[in-house]
């Protein structure tokens, strides 16, 4: 494929270059600009269609990679949603394995990615929606910078079991650590149960993640960067340096204890976490 000239740069778009899954070697397109990126990712979530990976096409740091997500709220947040709080992601053994990236990751939730607990979502609003458990924190006061797991915790009102429905706007569910962290970690839907006072051990509880009564996943929060804890002292460590520190009534999602599993139409989704009982929600 022949290589564009700069002049070609301000029309080259992800979307020129649909179908193609990765680019080889020898065809560099011009990349699309940083806002441009955010468009078309806000776009592939509004419509539900996937969009190639923008790796192989454009070479993104990280940095501008977090510029591309912080854009992409920016749309949602034009449009009336309000910022709920922040997602870990690739903090568990079991979600770098599946995904192949160690790097740990955050992004940002909006109410717009509220579902309410036994409530159905609709499978026609995703492209791939995948499902995971999570532990959840509320926060009640503010929480920023270099803090320990005792002065996180100092900032919990409670905890909650949770499940993420991650819906990865590329194609075929693949990305590099730049692509997913532009896509906002993945990050489509959450779904909190009932909240517990942060008095209870959930260190190491059990869980088992049902699909239609079925166990799908069976882990431990201990699993999440051996306490669920350490992940909201990252959170706070990359919301402060995002300039954007953890809230009073924000919610954390701690990260996917297990790996995330592809659900379809019609499943009833369960997870039963020790302790802290159980969430659920229909995909129809
Ligand atoms: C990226 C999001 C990772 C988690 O909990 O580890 C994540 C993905 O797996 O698509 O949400
Ligand atoms: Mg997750």
């Amino acid at each position: 494929m022949a290589t564009k000239k700069p002049a070609g740069r301000k029309k080259e778009t992800a979307k020129a270059t649909a179908g193609r899954k990765s680019a080889g070697k020898a065809s560099r397109k011009a990349a699309p600009s940083l806002p441009a990126m955010a468009k078309a990712l806000d776009k592939a979530a509004m419509d539900a269609q996937a969009i190639p990976q923008f790796s192989g096409t454009v070479d993104l740091t990280l940095a501008q990679a977090y510029e591309v997500q912080r854009q992409l709220i920016g749309l949602r947040l034009r449009r009336g949603e309000r910022r709920v709080g922040v997602k870990m992601g690739f903090t568990s053994r079991a979600k770098i394995a599946q995904m192949g990236i160690s790097d740990l990751i955050w992004g940002r939730l909006t109410s717009g990615m509220v579902i309410e607990e036994g409530a159905p979502a609709d499978f026609a609003r995703f492209v791939h929606p995948r499902v995971e458990p999570e532990i959840a924190f509320l926060l009640k006061r503010p929480l920023y910078g270099l803090v320990t797991p005792m002065q996180a915790m100092d900032a919990v009102e409670a905890v909650a079991p949770a499940l993420e429905i991650i819906d990865s706007r590329y194609a075929d569910f693949k990305f590099s650590l730049a692509d997913v962290v532009a896509d906002n970690a993945s990050s489509s839907g959450f779904i909190a149960g009932a909240w517990s006072k942060p008095d209870v051990d959930f260190s190491n509880l059990g869980l088992v993640l049902n699909f239609n009564g079925r166990p799908v996943q069976i882990g431990s929060t201990a699993s999440i960067m051996g306490h669920p804890a350490r992940s909201l002292v990252a959170a706070a460590r990359f919301a402060a340096e995002a300039g954007e520190p953890l809230q009073a009534g924000w919610i954390v999602m701690a990260g996917g204890a297990t790996a995330a599993e592809a659900m379809s139409a019609g499943q009833h989704v369960e997870m039963e976490m020790e302790k802290l009982g159980r969430v659920a929600f229909t995909m129809r």
